[in-house]
């Protein structure tokens, strides 16, 4: 009998802005290939080379099938094959043991955006981590400096549609790799050109997205914040603001001028390595241009002085009026648009009195005597994450994943860097295997997952996971116990004027819809105003920073206390790299170079690091640097050297261009250690420090030195 083909309407996973909706066609019961919707508007029938061959992830030989327990040392990757009700018995008699012993502080729950759906994704171990009265893990891994920032100024608000970009006649990607990390707003951004807009790409490293603009400004990283001002004070020096636009719908524009009038372009210049030219025609640019529209990447927050840089960023829009058209102002993080119901899905009313809270970026102090903890960290569950690649001071991490006393939980679909170290590997279903509903950060179309195939081997999805975690912990709340369906049912807002005409039955059929806004032609959010801050204004001078530093609650399972409080200038400021040779000459006189760690073209954070296909495509971990530097050191195009601080050292091979500004250097982010020569990765030499806010990392502030192997 000829077997017979299906599709199912799926929607990609993966933590990327486009959230694409996928086509799934099966054979009985087995997933065979994927393919982009030709009907949906944003993503048009096209993957990226992460997920074009997701068949091939699903089917993978090396996926985790079953429960395992270790056998090997820790870090072995030796593992038995176990049942799952021996599995729950072991975690859950642990952790009530660590409970009853240390405290339920002393169990530290670890993840991230592994997949994104509203059910599996951010928040599915939030209700039970928070009852369980565990440690608070404060996930600050991507744009929560930028939130903080970005808040401060205009408020919880989606900004720019992507997609009315077509309108736009100036387009600024300001630190963002438009055609790898956000590829299908890219024809969005063409047809703008071909409409007649220019594009811009602000970049120290002239990136396939800067190639393709009609001009590129090879900033020296982590400077953004004196370059915006620069380019605030060339707007009130030249007469180049909206009056009118700045006396309706801002605040503290005289206070914002008298600051950036410290920021002259010949200081600017020396600042950031660009000329005062050009730093002269990007000011004009953006606007004389009308209307014209910055699009801001999560690279410009991973500096000292990101949040203040995003802060000066914010406020130029309104300066020259380019909210008052469609296709005019900024795009962060149009999340905002989607009325998620949060609250469902997080229970921060689970919380107890006097909870404790570790931020993630601190897993290896946390872990290690570095950082004394009482209690201490005794167990250690990780899910849609793996830090060992992802995040930094990795030399620490794996010194802290190998303590013979720290019982660690980890569920995946593949053995990766940290899960190597797990006492317990839980299997977990891929995106075919699950049911979802998904919002998206990058378009305002809300997508839905409909399941494919039945889960493959034991494997489980994480809200199934948590359920039997709950039960196997004698959790009884209600929520606990909620199905698939019921947390579908529970996901959104549905009353909310966005949700209009959607429903989930309209969502399992099409696949997607999008959100009840006005069309792209259409939207404006900001002509009139109607910022969300406390003045309703957009705050030049912020209001807001009087309570000092925070992280939104969104990124702390539900949590709004404790924050740090630190002081925020309410006005914009620069505040340079910790590490540079500016700043730090002691330092760079050893490591004299600067390392960006970008994402990678391939891979999806570190996920797909171990697929062949995207391997193939990746290469070995590479290091890109100027011919200047190389010839310096005595380094030749292709060969294998070592990147390397006092924090550690990795192994890349030496790319040698003059796409990179000489003095800094590059190697993208997301390779395996255990796949890599010299066992480790670019996060064997970042550090864990903050940035000025919303805890936002500082791994591109780094200065290390490259050297022959
Ligand atoms: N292919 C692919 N796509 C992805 C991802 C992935 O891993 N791979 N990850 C997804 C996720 S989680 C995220 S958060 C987004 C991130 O999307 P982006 O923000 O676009 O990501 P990055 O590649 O980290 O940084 C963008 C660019 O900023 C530049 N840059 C670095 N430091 C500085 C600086 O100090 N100033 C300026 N002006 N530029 C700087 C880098 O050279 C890089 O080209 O991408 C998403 N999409
Ligand atoms: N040097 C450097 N470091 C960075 C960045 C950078 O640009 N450079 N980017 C930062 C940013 S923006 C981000 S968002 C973070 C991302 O960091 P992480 O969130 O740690 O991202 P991934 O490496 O993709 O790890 C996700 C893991 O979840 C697993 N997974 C996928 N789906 C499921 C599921 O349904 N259930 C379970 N249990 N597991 C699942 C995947 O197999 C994968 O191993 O990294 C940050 N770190
Ligand atoms: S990773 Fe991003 S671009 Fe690639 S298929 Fe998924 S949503 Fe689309
Ligand atoms: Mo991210």
């Amino acid at each position: 009998m000829a077997s017979q083909t299906e599709t199912v309407i799926g929607a990609c996973p993966q933590d990327c802005p486009d959230t694409c909706s996928m086509i799934v066609s099966k054979e009985n019961g087995k997933v065979i290939s994927v393919r982009g919707n030709p009907d949906q508007p944003f993503t048009k029938g096209r993957l990226c080379v992460k997920v074009n061959n997701y068949q091939e992830r699903v089917n993978s030989t090396d996926r985790i099938l079953y429960p395992m327990r270790r056998t090997g040392p820790k870090g072995s990757g030796l593992f038995e094959q176990i049942g799952w009700n021996e599995a729950l018995e072991e975690i859950t008699t642990r952790w009530k043991e660590i409970a009853a012993t240390s405290g339920p502080k002393a169990i530290l729950p670890y993840s991230y955006l592994g997949t994104q759906g509203i059910l599996n994704g951010l928040n599915v171990g939030d209700p039970f981590f928070n009852k369980l009265g565990a440690t608070i893990s404060e996930r600050t891994f991507c744009d929560s400096g930028a939130c903080t920032a970005y808040t401060m100024t205009i408020g919880h608000t989606a900004g720019v549609d992507p997609e009315s970009f077509v309108h736009s006649r100036y387009i600024v990607l300001w630190a963002s790799n438009t055609l790898t990390t956000n590829s299908h707003h890219w024809p969005f951004i063409d047809e703008a050109r071909k409409r007649g807009a220019k594009i811009v790409v602000i970049d120290p490293y002239r990136t396939r997205t800067a190639r393709l603009a009609d001009l590129h400004v090879p900033i020296r990283p982590g400077t953004d914040g004196a370059l915006a001002l620069g380019i605030i004070h060339i707007l009130f020096r030249d007469g180049l603001t909206d009056a009118d636009y700045i006396s309706q719908y801002s605040i503290g524009a005289d206070e914002l001028a008298e600051r950036a009038a410290e920021y002259t372009p010949a200081m600017v210049a020396d600042i950031t390595g660009l000329s005062a030219e050009l730093i002269t025609e990007l000011a004009h640019g953006i606007a004389t241009s009308q209307p014209s529209v910055i699009r801001i990447g999560v690279a410009i927050e991973r500096q000292s002085g990101g949040g203040q840089a995003v802060r000066a960023i914010s406020c130029i829009p309104a300066l020259v009026g380019s909210w008052r058209r469609p296709g005019g102002g900024l795009l962060q993080l149009p999340l905002w648009a989607f009325p998620v119901n949060w609250g469902a899905f997080i229970r921060p009313d689970f919380i107890g009195p006097e909870p404790r809270v570790l931020n993630q970026w601190k897993l290896g102090e946390a872990l290690t005597d570095e950082m004394p903890l009482d209690p201490p960290i005794r167990s250690l569950m990780v899910y849609n994450a793996n830090p060992m690649a992802m995040a930094p001071e990795q030399g620490r991490i794996a010194q802290g994943l190998a303590r013979e006393d720290l019982f660690t939980v980890v569920s995946e679909h593949f053995l990766t860097d940290t899960a190597r170290y797990a006492d317990i590997l839980l299997p977990a279903t891929t995106q075919v295997e699950q049911e979802d509903i998904m919002f998206s950060w990058g378009h305002f179309y809300l997508s839905y997952n409909n399941r494919a195939i039945d889960p493959m081997g034991e494997a489980i999805s994480n809200t199934e996971l948590f359920r039997r975690l709950a039960k196997a912990m004698g959790f009884e709340d209600p929520c606990f116990s909620r199905t698939d369906e019921e947390q579908i049912a529970q996901a959104m807002l549905w009353d909310a004027p966005q949700m209009e005409g959607i429903t989930v039955e309209r969502l399992k059929r099409e696949g997607f819809a999008r959100l009840n806004l006005p069309s792209a032609d259409e939207y404006a959010p900001h002509a009139q105003g109607n910022f969300a801050t406390p003045s309703g204004k957009c705050e030049f001078k912020a209001s807001m920073a009087a309570e000092g530093n925070f992280v939104l609650g969104l990124f702390r399972q539900g949590y709004d206390g404790q924050q740090s409080g630190e002081p925020i200038d309410p006005l914009p400021h620069y505040i340079a790299p910790q590490e540079s040779r500016f700043t730090n000459p002691v330092l760079a006189a050893r490591y004299p170079l600067n390392l960006i760690t970008p994402k990678n073209h391939a891979f999806l954070s570190s996920s797909f690091g171990n697929l062949p296909h995207q391997r193939r495509h990746a290469g070995e971990q590479p290091v890109v640097m100027h011919p200047a530097d190389a010839a310096k050191y005595g380094i030749a195009a292709g060969e294998r050297v070592r990147v390397h601080n006092d924090r550690g050292t990795f192994e890349a091979i030496a790319q040698v261009t003059k796409d990179i500004r000489q003095g800094v250097v590059v190697a993208p982010a997301g390779h395996w250690a255990s796949l890599n020569s010299g066992g480790a990765t670019v996060h064997a030499v970042t550090s864990s420090r903050y940035a000025d806010m919303g805890a936002a990392p500082t791994f591109s502030d780094t200065l290390v030195a490259v050297e022959r192997c």
